[in-house]
C-alpha cells in the first residue's frame, strides 16, 4: 500500500486529495495543527468511518513552524509521497500579516524540503504553489516559463517556495514538483474567499437571513476551476516518471461579477439589489490577467479540468442553500 503524507489535510484541497488517495488504495497520513478548536469538518465523513480512521487514515499533530516534530513524524511514517498544501493562503490577509505569511508559506516549505532531503529514502514531493507568483505577468496566458513577478506578500512567499523546490530538485536530486494552481473552489472553500462568500450570501438572502453583501473589486477577474479537478492533477504529477513544474488552470477568465450573476440567478435573485462596495475589501494591489495555459499538464499527465465555471458556481450555491434548508428542518 502506498503511504502518502499531506500537510494541510483539513483544508479544501486536503480533504478532496484524501478522498482520492483513499479511493486509490493509499494509506493517508496528515499533519494537523494543535489548536483549541477541533474543526475538521471537511474530513468528518472520513474521520467518522471506523474502517478508515486509524486504519488507512491517520492524523498527527505537527506543524510547519515545528521542524523537530515534523521530522519525527515523517521519519516514523516514511511516506512514499508528500503533498504540501499547508500555509497562509489568503492574499488580502497577507498584506495584514506578511511575516506570518512568509514564515509558514516560504520558510515552512524550505524546512520541509530540508527534512525530506535527510530522510533515508526521500519521498516524492508535491508543492501546491499559486498563480499569484506571476503577479502582473508579461504573458497572457501564463505557462511554466513565464517570469515570476509577484505583487503581494503571499505571492512573494510562494515565489520563494517555488524557486526553492526547483533548487532542491536540481541541486539535491529530490523528486520535487511545483503545481502552479490557479483559483480552485468548491462547497468546501474557506468562507472568506470571494466565490464561497458570494454563494453563501445568495443562499442567506434567499432564505431571508441577510440583506446586503459587501464586496471589494467586482471587476477583478480570475481563472476559476473546481478543487476536485486540481487534486487529481497533484496526484498525476507524482505518478509521472520525472519531476517538473505544471500549470493547473482552466484557461478561462471570469469576473467577480460573473460569479455574482451565476450564483444569484441560480436562486432567481437580482444581485444588483444587494451588493455594496466596501472600500476595506479593496486590495492595495491586484494581480492582472492571471489565466493559465495548462497544455503541459494535458499533454504530459493527461490532465483536463472537468467542471465548467457555471456548474461550479451552481454546485456551490445549491450546497449553501441545502445547508440552510437542513438547518431549518433540524
Ligand atoms: O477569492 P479570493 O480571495 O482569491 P485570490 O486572492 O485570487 O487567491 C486565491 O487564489 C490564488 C490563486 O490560485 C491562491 F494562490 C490563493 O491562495 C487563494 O486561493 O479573491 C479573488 C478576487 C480578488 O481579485 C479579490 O480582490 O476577488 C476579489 N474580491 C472582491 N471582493 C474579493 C472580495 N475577495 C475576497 N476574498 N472578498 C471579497 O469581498
Amino acid at each position: 500500500m502506498t503511504i502518502a503524507f499531506i500537510t494541510g489535510i483539513t483544508g479544501q484541497d486536503g480533504s478532496y486529495l484524501t478522498e482520492l488517495l483513499l479511493a486509490q488504495g493509499y494509506e493517508v497520513h496528515g499533519a494537523v495543527r494543535r489548536t483549541s478548536s477541533l474543526d475538521r469538518s471537511r474530513l468528518a465523513h472520513l474521520y467518522a468511518d471506523p474502517t478508515l480512521y486509524n486504519h488507512r487514515l491517520f492524523l498527527h499533530y505537527a506543524d510547519l513552524d515545528d521542524p523537530t516534530t515534523l521530522r519525527r513524524v515523517l521519519t516514523k511514517v516514511a511516506p512514499r509521497e508528500v503533498y504540501h498544501l499547508a500555509g497562509q493562503s489568503h492574499v488580502g490577509l497577507s498584506f495584514e500579516i506578511p511575516e506570518t505569511t512568509c514564515e509558514f508559506t516560504a520558510m515552512g516549505t524550505l524546512r520541509l524540503l530540508e527534512i525530506l532531503r535527510d530522510l533515508p529514502e526521500p519521498p516524492r514531493f508535491f508543492h501546491a504553489t499559486s498563480s499569484e507568483i506571476f503577479g502582473r505577468p508579461l504573458e497572457v496566458p501564463q505557462t511554466e516559463t513565464t517570469p515570476i513577478a509577484p505583487v503581494n506578500p503571499y505571492g512573494c512567499a510562494k515565489a520563494f517556495a517555488t524557486q526553492m523546490v526547483r533548487v532542491y530538485r536540481e541541486a539535491h536530486g529530490l523528486f520535487a514538483v511545483n503545481g502552479i494552481l490557479y483559483n480552485h473552489e468548491s462547497p468546501r472553500r474557506g468562507e472568506n474567499f470571494v466565490t464561497r462568500k458570494i454563494c453563501r450570501a445568495a443562499a442567506a438572502i434567499k432564505a431571508g437571513h441577510q440583506s446586503k453583501l459587501p464586496l471589494g473589486d467586482t471587476s477583478a477577474r480570475r481563472d476559476w476551476g473546481h478543487a476536485r479537478d486540481y487534486v487529481r492533477g497533484m496526484w498525476l504529477s507524482l505518478r509521472h516518471d520525472t519531476p517538473d513544474d505544471y500549470i493547473f488552470a482552466t484557461g478561462q477568465l471570469h469576473s467577480v461579477q460573473d460569479v455574482l450573476e451565476n450564483a444569484f440567478a441560480a436562486l432567481d435573485l437580482d444581485w444588483h439589489k444587494y451588493v455594496e462596495t466596501d472600500p476595506h475589501l479593496l486590495r492595495p494591489a491586484e494581480p492582472m490577467q492571471l489565466v493559465g495555459n495548462a497544455d503541459k499538464a494535458r499533454t504530459t499527465l493527461g490532465w483536463l479540468p472537468q467542471t465548467s465555471f457555471t456548474d461550479l458556481i451552481h454546485e456551490m450555491t445549491r450546497a449553501e442553500f441545502q445547508v440552510l434548508a437542513d438547518t431549518s428542518i433540524n
